[in-house]
């Protein structure tokens, strides 16, 4: 007998994400991911001044601005033909920038947008101790409100009662550490969200000795807590929990555009970045990434029918009444395939390309729990990835900060009357981000974003081929279907963000649906 279970709204930010699932015998047959909301921005952008792009793209998102703007500015840096002329300072706060970014949202992400599905929140109901984070907490529970901790299950929790309520106070000062994270990325990007400093040409940020110590302060108690709680938080998670090393594989191609420059080649493809670009499958063998190759289609999504385009050629037309779709989110291919894209893809493309700290972080996690990459491709495989290149970040943070020549110039000029295109390869937190743009006498005919969450929770092609998280959920076996923790937790494991996988408004802000949530 077939049976549905449906979890809207499923994340616990920006939660217009759904999930079905079709569920025969206790195993999921069908999945089905949905963008729930209509909203964005690529429409805004044309006819305007496209410098604008670094301060608009950012207002996708809240959570990671900070990829929007330094993504478009790529692609500008391309439209003003200064790509190979960012200088080294414009280069490295760039990096410092995006670096504090991706440390406060992984931490956000594993404590407060994940770990209750593995940490049981209400062991604080009776504490009696006196912590005042603590205490708060049983407060919240003892009024009933548990609003920020849901949709919680019940019937699944493995820690025990001492180590829950040592996780429920991590998540306390997971918040603090988030704000000193966004405090680390405001002292170059002038604030957070939507940093101001982030421009075509490079940053418009000074360095100076202060905010160099300031910075620096800062990502040391990042690494404390690092070292010290999340990771350790994770691998606790991983050894109570280590069913999950075989839970949620998905469709085992990864992609990464590379993230944080080590020298400013205008080829954004030949570009030396830390985290390389480059996709890797379930072998573990690196290929070359084309970007020639991207597409987006709209077969099961809410928008005018194109076929598979490249992004440069990209519409943004809804359509809510089209028979068959489903999403508000479109699909996004490589080479007509589909990619996961995120932590576990960018963490995963640099052990293949051999990155010797990349390499011992990761086999010392497979070490420690006696598995083979292939464990990679999991729950907890992506759980893993995202810590380990929390930490590996974080550290990198403090050697490039001290790489920065105050006085030294960290923007480059350009003339702003062009006809060209330009395009932003970058990576979000979330992963591989796009940006790509046409202008015409110094004014935007075209801007499409293509977002981390397009990638992986973007819905079913025209060769019927699922999305990643629907790849993930097919097939997994359902112990309670009132309780369906393991499809919340394959889902989560993506973090996904829909504010960036949906992304469009019509230019006169129309009110094209109206959704219930809830
Ligand atoms: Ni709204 Fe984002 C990231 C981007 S996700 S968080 O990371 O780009 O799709
Ligand atoms: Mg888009």
């Amino acid at each position: 007998m077939a049976s549905q279970i449906v979890i809207d709204p499923l994340t616990r930010v920006e939660g217009h994400m759904k999930v079905e699932a079709t569920v025969e015998n206790g195993v999921v047959k069908e999945a089905k991911s949905s963008g729930m909301m209509y909203r964005g921005l690529e429409n805004v952008l044309i006819g305007r001044d496209p410098r604008d792009a670094a301060r608009i793209m950012q207002r996708i998102c809240g959570v990671c601005p900070t990829s929007h703007g330094l993504t478009a500015a790529f692609a500008l840096d391309e439209v003003y033909g200064v790509s190979g002329a960012i200088t080294d300072n414009g280069r490295i706060l760039r990096n410092l920038i995006q670096g504090a970014n991706f440390v406060q949202s992984h931490i956000l992400h594993f404590y407060q947008l994940a770990a209750l599905d593995y940490v049981d929140v209400t062991a604080v109901a009776d504490y009696r101790g006196s912590d005042p984070d603590l205490a708060r907490v049983r407060e919240f529970i003892a009024r009933g409100h548990l609003g920020p901790f849901v949709p919680r299950y019940e019937g699944d929790y493995r820690l025990s009662k001492k180590e829950n309520v040592a996780a429920v106070k991590h998540y306390v000062q997971a918040l603090n550490m988030r704000r000193i994270a966004h405090e680390a990325v405001a002292i170059f990007g002038g604030k957070m969200p939507h940093n101001m400093s982030i421009v075509a040409g490079g940053v418009t940020a000074s360095s100076d000795i202060d905010k160099i110590a300031a910075f620096l302060w800062r990502i040391e108690r990042l690494i404390d807590f690092i070292n010290g709680c999340y990771l350790p938080d994770v691998l606790m998670v991983a050894e109570r929990y280590s069913d999950y090393f075989d839970i949620g594989a998905g469709c085992r191609q990864l992609m990464s555009f590379g993230v944080f420059d080590l020298d400013s080649d205008p080829d954004l493809t030949r570009r030396r970045r830390w985290l390389p670009q480059g996709i890797v499958g379930a072998d573990l063998k690196l290929r070359r990434m084309d970007p020639e190759k991207i597409t987006e289609e709209v077969t099961s999504s809410w928008f005018r029918e194109t076929g598979p385009v490249h992004p440069y050629d990209g519409t943004t037309v809804p359509e809510r009444d089209k028979a068959g779709a489903y999403s508000w989110i479109k699909s996004p291919r490589y080479a007509g395939e589909v990619m996961e894209v995120g932590p576990l893809a960018r963490i995963a493309v640099a052990y293949a390309a051999g990155d010797p700290e990349v390499k011992r972080q990761v086999d010392a996690v497979l070490g420690h729990f006696k598995a083979t990459p292939a464990a990679l491709f999991s729950v907890l495989g992506r759980h893993a990835a995202r810590a380990i290149e929390t930490k590996l970040v974080a550290e990198k943070l403090k050697q490039w900060v001290l790489q920065l020549q105050p006085g030294q110039p960290s923007c480059t000029d350009f003339n702003l009357d062009v006809t060209a295109r330009g395009m932003g390869l970058h990576e979000a937190p979330r992963g591989a981000l796009g940006h790509w743009i046409r202008v015409e006498d110094g004014k935007v005919t075209n801007y499409q974003a293509v977002v981390p969450t397009t990638w992986n929770a973007g819905p079913v092609d025209a060769k019927g081929q699922p999305g990643p998280i629907e790849q993930s959920l097919i097939g997994t076996r359902v112990r309670d279907e009132r309780n369906p923790f393991e499809l919340v937790r394959i889902v989560r494991a993506y973090d996904p963000c829909l504010s960036c996988a949906v992304h469009v408004v019509t230019p006169k802000g129309e009110d094209l649906g109206r959704f219930l949530v809830g």
